[in-house]
């Protein structure tokens, strides 16, 4: 399937949410007249963009088109300009360090989709032709050790792993060691989901970088918060904490096809500065992309 195909129908709910009582708005009153325009509003607040964002689109929107009357599709194309403009800082396209191995660390919320994204991100950049070993640094349970092992086997990606219970950063070490002597290209930390409220925990993730320093001479190249879209906007509030333990460079996004709230990137966005790196689309190890601001508002408005 074509990139762009999955990521449409990844965003299926919010789109169809949005677009198809606005199309028939605009098409019953020939244009984006007062009362669209308050059914825009309305739609986009549905979309979980927040009352900001959706009042700076509804703004957009009536200075472009306001009045007279438009055809759907040039409401189309112009509510895709305006998402793409507003999300346009939060893409940076991912490449690899230049020093061997590239450590990514993955943080986030219990659930939210890290050990499933980090199996994902090590298939994408395995299939772009690089080495990508996994550490398995959530030892809290041992069902998390299994479910990476498992999803090391399904992409053919060595894990290294200590048994329940171990000390993270112990796992962190010795995978650092094994990737430095078998000369992989990157490295791959899954952490144990946690509150950002929960002190001795979030403690743990800082000396998960220190080791990184520590061995590597730098932090992890890519400190990478995992949000689950489900949760919309009050995502927002699980950033700030993460971000003074490990000191974030990018976030995830998951599960935006579970969800008719994908309109929640752009104030997650707008609020964290922080960019997104990926989105993730689905359960399978492919649904997975990297964020690109154009073709995210033309999944979110194009059929
Ligand atoms: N629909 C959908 N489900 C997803 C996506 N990403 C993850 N999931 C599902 O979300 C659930 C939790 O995923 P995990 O990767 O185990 O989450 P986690 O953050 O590692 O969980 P903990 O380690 O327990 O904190 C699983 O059932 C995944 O299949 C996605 O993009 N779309
Ligand atoms: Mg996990």
């Amino acid at each position: 399937m074509a990139l762009w195909e999955r990521l449409r129908r990844g965003l299926a709910r919010t789109r169809e949410n949005v677009l198809a009582p606005l199309e028939a708005t605009v098409r019953a009153r020939g244009g984006l007249d007062s009362e669209a325009l308050e059914e825009l509003e309305a739609l986009l607040l549905s979309a979980d963009v927040g009352l900001e964002v959706a009042d700076e689109i509804v703004q957009i929107m009536q200075e472009r088109l306001g009045e007279e009357g438009a055809d759907w599709t040039v409401v189309q194309t112009t509510l895709e300009e305006a998402i793409a403009t507003l999300l346009s800082g939060a893409e940076r396209p991912w490449t690899p360090p230049s020093t061997r191995p590239g450590v990514l660390l993955f943080v986030g919320v219990n659930g939210s989709g890290k050990t499933t994204t980090v199996a994902k991100v090590a298939h994408l950049l395995k299939n772009q032709g690089l080495r990508v070993l996994l550490a398995a640094a959530d030892t809290f349970r041992a069902a998390a050790i299994d479910q990476l092992a498992h999803l090391g086997k399904e992409i053919e990606v060595e894990v290294v792993s200590h048994r329940p219970g171990a000390d993270p950063g112990a796992v962190v070490h010795d995978a650092l060691e094994h990737a430095k002597s078998k000369g992989y290209d990157l490295v791959l930390i899954d952490t144990a989901g946690r509150l950002q409220t929960k002190r001795p925990l979030m403690e743990e993730l800082g000396k998960i970088r220190r080791v990184v320093e520590k061995l590597a001479g730098r932090p992890p190249d890519e400190r990478v918060l995992v949000l689950d879209a489900t949760v919309g906007q009050n995502a927002i509030s699980q950033a700030q904490l993460f971000h003074e333990a490990v000191g974030l460079t990018g976030l995830t996004v998951t599960k935006l096809d579970g969800t008719a709230k994908g309109g929640s990137v752009i104030p997650i966005w707008r609020a964290l500065r922080i960019p997104i790196l990926w989105v993730g689309i689905g359960k399978g190890l492919e649904d997975l992309e990297p964020f690109r601001a154009q073709d995210f508002a033309r999944a979110l408005v194009r059929r």
